[in-house]
């Protein structure tokens, strides 16, 4: 069997049960530990002086190559151009898009001089599986180093809608750099539906769907595979690991905290896309148009602070707490606090057993590649008395669970409503929609997603020598 090289901006070695907040490094990580392998990337230091060194790491199965970034490497390809540029762009927040040539150039830059890196590392038959928006130009740097092995690329966050990318300077250098990929894999169908409308009708390529088989994409020279591939989570294990921590502190300090009241709970990174500001309105609605619920619920956000030395996210963080001090000023008794607003990461463990405590999950990005913690949600719940899964319909999630409360995020009315409806939800209904949406999660678990994908990607040579449709491999999940 081939060796799977993983390849992604951080490598994030986890320990099990520990924190990890990020989905990419859970979902991979979860992956990697199965099949065993190498997982390459940034090591997270960032350098003043000096000039990094591959680090190679064994533990268990899997060994970490990583290495440092030199602090200009760092400003333009990490702070720069993969978030302040792609990031909001792909989560179609183009008034927040901020463009410098020369962070382009050093993204670009950085890409080729990791694939360098990584290149003595490499076996023939080696496949490399590279994730996520920091390494798109990743396969062209890699082809021309003269690598030939199969390279495949996994977009966590939304593929944006052709308007939007259009906005991103460099868009066409971009998609033509995906093009040197073989195998492309997008969180869901609109995604895959978005990066097919470009190269139709920006690049004069050709797509060729057939139902049950990766889209067949013929652009800048190149045959290449595009399919959706869902990310996952282990719904089992959340479960057992929920329940394991059922009669844990921190689940026995939460509910002595609650006296009994209802939680609504929310885990994210604090991050302008995920619609914290507009969660906590909705909450506060809630407050106001039904008075019965002052005092018997609390809202629990959990959201440590990321990227913190970006403005975007400086000035969300200031937002939040103004809104959490306004609501609870308003609200407050002396026996209650509306808003729990916290900013620590926490064990995967507490996490799992926190969310089945609370009767309401509550995810509600503007936009979101898949969100994990909907998944991790409803897998943490007791299937004899389940909580209710508030979620957006711009999380690629919602594509799934069906069996959540599906609400716009932007609509502060409508999502209080649905907070009230799951609050008040009678158990047999909550138990018919946990039902539905556990057997999806456990159809399609993080082993299903890493085996589609890497079916797909193992046979997709086929399209790089030119074989074409008729070789197209079998279907992809969802
Ligand atoms: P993220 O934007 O990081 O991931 P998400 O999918 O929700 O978003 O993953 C967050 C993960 O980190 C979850 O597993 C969660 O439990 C964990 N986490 C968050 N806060 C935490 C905390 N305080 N303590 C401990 N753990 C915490 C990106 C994309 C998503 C996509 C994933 C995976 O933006 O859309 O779902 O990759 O593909």
């Amino acid at each position: 069997m081939s060796r799977l090289i993983i390849v992604s901006n951080r490598v994030a070695p986890i320990s099990e049960g520990g924190p990890a907040a990020g989905g990419l490094a859970v979902g991979v990580y979860d992956a990697l530990k199965e099949t065993g392998g190498m997982w390459f990337g940034w090591s997270g230091d960032v350098l003043s002086s000096g000039q990094p060194q591959i680090k190679v790491e064994e533990r268990g199965p899997v060994t970490f190559a990583t290495i440092g970034l030199v602090r200009r490497d760092y400003d333009q390809y990490y702070r720069g151009f993969s978030n302040a540029t792609l990031w909001p762009a792909f989560h179609y927040r183009a008034d927040l898009l901020q463009y410098d040539r020369h962070e382009f150039e050093g993204y670009c830059r950085v890409n080729a001089w990791l694939a360098q890196q990584l290149v003595p590392l490499l076996r023939p038959d080696d496949v490399i599986w590279v994730h996520d928006y920091h390494l798109i130009p990743f396969a062209q740097a890699l082809r021309s180093a003269g690598v030939k092995n199969r390279i495949g690329f996994f977009l966590h966050i939304p593929f944006p809608a052709s308007q939007v990318l259009l906005a991103v300077p460099p868009h066409r250098a971009l998609v033509e750099a995906l093009c040197s990929f073989d195998l492309l894999g997008f969180q869901t169908a609109p995604d895959l539906r978005a990066f097919c409308d470009y190269i139709v009708n920006e690049a004069d390529g050709t797509v060729e769907a057939s139902r049950g088989r990766p889209t067949v994409v013929r652009a800048f020279g190149r045959t290449l595979y595009a399919a959706d591939y869902p990310i996952g989570v282990y719904p089992d294990e959340i479960a057992e690991l929920a329940k394991a921590g059922e009669r844990g502190k921190p689940v026995r300090t939460m509910k002595a905290t609650l006296h009994a009241r209802k939680l609504i709970m929310s885990v994210d990174r604090l991050d302008y896309s995920k619609g914290l500001v507009e969660r906590f309105r909705a909450f506060e609605r809630l407050l106001e148009q039904t008075p019965a619920q002052r005092n018997k619920v609390s809202f629990l956000q959990i959201a440590p602070p990321t990227r913190a030395d970006l403005h975007a996210y400086q000035d969300i963080r200031l937002q939040l707490e103004s809104e959490s001090g306004r609501i609870n000023g308003r609200f407050a008794e002396l026996d209650w606090t509306p808003i729990l607003y916290i900013h620590r990461q926490y064990e995967r463990s507490v996490l799992a057993a926190l969310f089945r405590t609370a009767h309401v999950g509550y995810v509600t990005p503007l936009r979101d590649g898949m969100n994990l913690v909907a998944k991790e949600y409803v897998s943490a719940q007791d299937p004899e008395n389940p909580g209710v899964l508030v979620l957006s319909r711009f999380a690629g999630a919602a594509q799934e669970l069906h069996g959540a409360l599906i609400v716009n995020p932007v609509d502060i009315d409508g999502m209080a409503d649905a907070l009230a409806a799951a609050l008040t939800m009678p158990l047999e209904e909550r138990q018919a929609r946990h039902r539905d949406m556990i057997v999806q999660l456990r159809e399609n678990n993080v082993s299903v997603w890493r085996d589609n994908f890497m079916r797909d990607l193992q046979r997709s040579g086929d399209a790089a020598l030119g074989r074409g449709a008729d070789a197209a491999p079998a279907a992809a999940a969802g």
